[in-house]
C-alpha cells in the first residue's frame, strides 16, 4: 500500500479550464444566460459536493464488490464488450466484469498477425480504401431487433477516412466496408433499434463545399454543408443522405423507429475555435425518418456529381422547416446524444454548458405537425450536472449517468426528478458524484442502449490516466474504469489501461452473441477465393498444386499441423505469386499462419478457413516460408521454401 497522497486530481487543471470557459461566457454557476434554469435546479446541483475518494475508501469499495467482479481463472465473464480502438483502427473484445481483453478485430488498420489489409480476402472487403493504412474508429454498436441486441453485427465508423464498417459477430471479422461519398469524417454512428436494424445512421462531421473542386472555400456559402447518412445495414450501401444546417457530432435513434436525433456543435459553420463557441446555443437536429423515406420514394432528391445516392435537403429555408428535420436549440456546443433506455428522451450533453437537455420523444410528432410554438417546447428538463457533460448512460431504474469531462466525475442523477425540478419543484435530482481518473469521455452501462438496460456495470472511458499506472514514457495509456452500479451507490472496482483510444464501447449479455468454433467451408468471407480456385480446377481441401499463368503463379496448398501441403515451389524472378492455403485441421483453436520471409507476407488460416495473399517474387534465391501461429510441438518445423530463379 502506498502511503502517498491519494492522487485523484484531474489530469488537466480544472481551474484553468474553468477560466477558459468563463472567458467563453460560461462558469459552473454562471450559466444562466441562455438556458431557462430554475432556482430549484440550481439548488440541486450546488448543494451536493463530490464525494472525494481516498485510496483507503477505494480499497474498501473494491473489497466490497470483489465478490462481484472477480472472475477466477477459467471462469467466464457475464458480458461481452466491443471496444473501439480509436485511431488504432481496430475493435477490441473484452469480457466484463474481468475487463480481460479477449480478441482484437482489425478493421481500419493493417494487422500483421491476421494479415488484415494484406490478404486478398480482406483487401476485397476494404475495396478502394485498402490503400489507406490508418483509420480512426469511435462508435461500435450492435445490431438490434425490437430494441434488443440480436448479436448479428457490430457497426463502426472511421472518422479519418470517412468509412463505415460492419463486423460479423459469428466469426468476429469485418465483412463489409463502405466509403461514404460526398462527405468528410464520419463521426457519430448509431443503429435503428425498432423494428430492427434496417439502417445505420452516420454523421459526417465537417462542413465542406459542394462540389469540393477547389473553386469554393467559403464555409458560409450555401453550397457548403454536411450530411446525415443513412446506410442499408444488410447491403452496406448508401440508402440516402440528408443535408443539414451547421455540422453533426453524435446521433442516436428512438424506440419507435420514426425519429433519430443528432447534436451540432458548429451551428456557426465557423472554421476556428472562437467562431465555433460564438453562439450560446447550437442545436439538436431531429430527423423524421418516415418522412425522409417518403421524400426519397417521391423522388424529391438531388444527386451530387458522379454519385447516384439520393440527397434530401433538410436545411431550414428562412423560417420554413423541411418535412423531415427540426432544429431544437440547446446550449452550448453539445456533444453526446443518448436515447434513454425507457424510450422517453433524447438527451443532449451540453459540453460547454454544465447542463444536459432532455427532449421528450413523445412531443416530437406534435413538433413535426406544427402544433408547438417553439421547438424548445419539446424540452422537459435541462438539469445542471457539472462541468463538461459529454455522454449519458442509463441503468433501467430511472437513473442517468453523465460523464463530466472537466470535473473528472461521473454524476448519477434521476431523470424523473430532473423533470420535476424543471417545472419548479424543489427536488435534488443529483444522487451521487464519483471521481474517476481522469477526464472521462464516453461511459456505457450494461445493455444501456437497448430496452433491456440492467444496471449492473458501468464503464467510464477516461481519456487520461496520468499517475494511475507504471510510467511508460510520454505517451500514456487511457484508463477504462469499471464501476459497479448495481447498488444505491456507484463503486469503482477496476482500472483498465488501454491503448489509443477507446472512445466508446458497447456490451451485450454473453448469451446474446453466438460465435462459430471453426469456419464453415461455405463461408462468404472467402467465397471469391473458392470461386477462383474452382476456375483453376482446384479442390481446396485436397489439392496441393502450382498453377502457372504467364508471370502469374498460383500456389494452392493445404495446411495441417505440423506441415504445409506444398513444401517447396519454384518461380521466375518478377512473378506475381498468389499463395492460397486451406487449413484442413478440424480441431478448434488450431490456427496456422503463413509468413514468407523478407516479403512482407503474413496471414492467419484458422481451422477450415481459406486465406490467400499475393506478392511479387522480386529477389532471386531461396526464401523460407513458415507457420507463424504456434500450432504443434513441431510448429518450428512447419516450413517450406520458395526458389526464385533469376530473370
Ligand atoms: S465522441 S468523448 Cu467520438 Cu464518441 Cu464523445
Ligand atoms: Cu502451423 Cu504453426
Ligand atoms: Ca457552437
Amino acid at each position: 500500500m502506498s502511503d502517498k497522497e491519494p492522487k485523484n486530481k484531474p489530469a488537466i487543471d480544472s481551474k484553468e479550464q474553468a477560466q477558459m470557459l468563463e472567458k467563453a461566457g460560461l462558469s459552473r454557476r454562471g450559466f444562466l444566460g441562455a438556458s431557462a434554469m430554475t432556482g430549484a435546479a440550481l439548488v440541486g446541483a450546488t448543494a451536493l459536493g463530490s464525494a472525494v475518494m481516498t485510496r483507503e475508501s477505494w480499497a474498501a469499495a473494491v473489497k466490497d464488490s470483489q465478490q462481484n467482479y472477480h472472475v477466477a481463472p477459467g471462469e467466464l465473464d457475464d458480458y461481452i464488450g466491443f471496444w473501439s480502438g480509436g485511431h488504432q483502427g481496430e475493435v477490441r473484445v473484452l469480457g466484463i466484469p474481468s475487463m480481460r481483453e479477449l480478441m482484437r478485430i482489425p478493421v481500419f488498420n493493417v494487422d500483421s498477425a491476421t494479415g488484415w489489409g494484406l490478404t486478398n480476402e480482406s483487401r476485397a472487403i476494404m475495396g478502394d480504401s485498402a490503400k489507406f493504412l490508418n483509420g480512426d474508429c469511435h462508435h461500435p454498436h450492435i445490431s438490434m431487433v425490437d430494441g434488443k441486441y440480436d448479436g448479428k453485427y457490430v457497426f463502426i465508423n472511421d472518422k479519418a477516412n470517412t468509412r463505415v464498417a460492419r463486423i460479423r459477430l459469428d466469426i468476429m471479422k469485418c465483412d463489409k466496408m463502405l466509403t461514404v461519398p460526398n462527405c468528410q469524417a464520419i463521426h457519430g454512428l448509431r443503429l435503428q433499434k425498432v423494428p430492427y436494424t434496417k439502417y445505420v445512421y452516420a454523421n459526417a462531421e465537417f462542413v465542406i463545399p459542394h462540389p469540393n473542386d477547389g473553386k469554393i472555400f467559403d464555409l458560409q456559402d450555401e453550397n457548403s454543408y454536411t450530411m446525415y447518412n443513412v446506410i442499408d445495414a444488410e447491403t452496406m450501401e448508401m440508402a440516402y443522405q440528408i443535408i443539414v444546417d451547421g455540422n453533426l457530432d453524435n446521433t442516436d435513434a428512438d424506440y419507435t423507429g420514426r425519429f433519430t436525433a443528432a447534436t451540432c456543435y458548429n451551428s456557426e459553420k465557423a472554421y476556428d475555435l472562437g467562431g465555433m463557441m460564438r453562439n450560446e446555443r447550437d442545436w439538436v437536429v431531429v430527423f423524421d425518418m418516415h418522412a425522409a423515406e417518403k421524400a426519397v420514394k417521391a423522388g424529391k432528391f438531388i444527386t451530387l456529381g458522379d454519385s447516384k445516392v439520393p440527397v434530401l435537403d433538410g436545411r431550414k429555408k428562412g423560417d420554413k422547416d423541411s418535412e423531415f428535420t427540426r432544429y431544437i436549440p440547446v446550449p452550448k456546443n453539445p456533444h453526446g446524444l443518448n436515447t434513454s433506455s425507457d424510450g422517453k428522451y433524447f438527451i443532449a450533453n451540453g459540453k460547454l454548458s454544465p447542463t444536459v437537455s432532455m427532449i421528450e420523444i413523445a412531443k416530437l410528432p406534435d413538433l413535426f405537425a406544427g402544433k408547438l410554438k417553439d421547438p424548445r417546447d419539446t424540452i422537459v428538463a435541462e438539469p445542471e450536472l457539472g462541468l463538461g457533460p459529454l455522454h449519458t448512460t442509463f441503468d433501467g431504474r430511472g437513473n442517468a449517468y453523465t460523464t463530466l469531462f472537466i470535473d473528472s466525475q461521473v454524476v448519477k442523477w434521476s431523470m424523473a426528478d430532473a423533470v420535476r425540478a424543471y417545472k419548479g419543484e424543489k427536488v435534488n435530482y443529483i444522487k451521487q458524484k464519483l471521481d474517476v481518473q481522469y477526464q472521462p469521455g464516453h461511459l456505457h452501462a450494461s445493455l444501456c442502449e437497448t430496452s433491456e438496460a440492467d444496471g449492473k456495470w458501468l464503464v467510464a472511458l477516461c481519456k487520461f490516466s496520468k499517475d494511475r499506472f507504471l510510467q511508460v514514457g510520454p505517451l500514456h495509456p487511457e484508463n477504462d474504469q469499471l464501476i459497479d452500479i448495481s447498488g444505491d451507490e456507484m463503486k469503482l472496482v477496476h482500472d483498465g489501461p488501454t491503448f489509443a483510444e477507446p472512445h466508446d464501447c458497447t456490451m451485450a449479455r454473453r448469451d446474446q452473441v453466438k460465435t462459430k468454433k471453426i469456419w464453415d467451408r461455405n463461408d462468404p468471407f472467402f467465397a471469391p477465393t473458392v470461386a477462383r480456385a474452382k476456375k483453376d480446377g482446384i479442390n481446396l481441401e485436397t489439392d496441393n498444386k502450382v498453377i502457372r499463368d504467364g508471370n502469374k503463379v498460383r500456389v494452392y496448398m493445404t495446411s495441417m499441423a505440423p506441415s504445409f501441403g506444398v513444401q517447396d515451389f519454384t518461380v521466375k524472378q518478377g512473378s506475381e505469386v498468389t499463395v492460397t492455403i486451406t487449413n484442413i485441421d478440424q480441431i478448434e483453436d488450431v490456427s496456422h499462419g503463413f509468413v514468407m520471409v523478407n516479403h512482407g507476407v503474413s496471414m492467419e488460416i484458422s481451422p477450415q478457413q481459406t486465406s490467400s495473399i499475393t506478392f511479387i517474387a522480386d529477389k532471386p534465391g531461396l526464401h523460407w516460408y513458415y507457420c507463424s501461429w504456434f500450432c504443434h510441438a513441431l510448429h518450428m518445423e512447419m516450413v517450406g521454401r520458395m526458389m526464385v530463379e533469376p530473370a
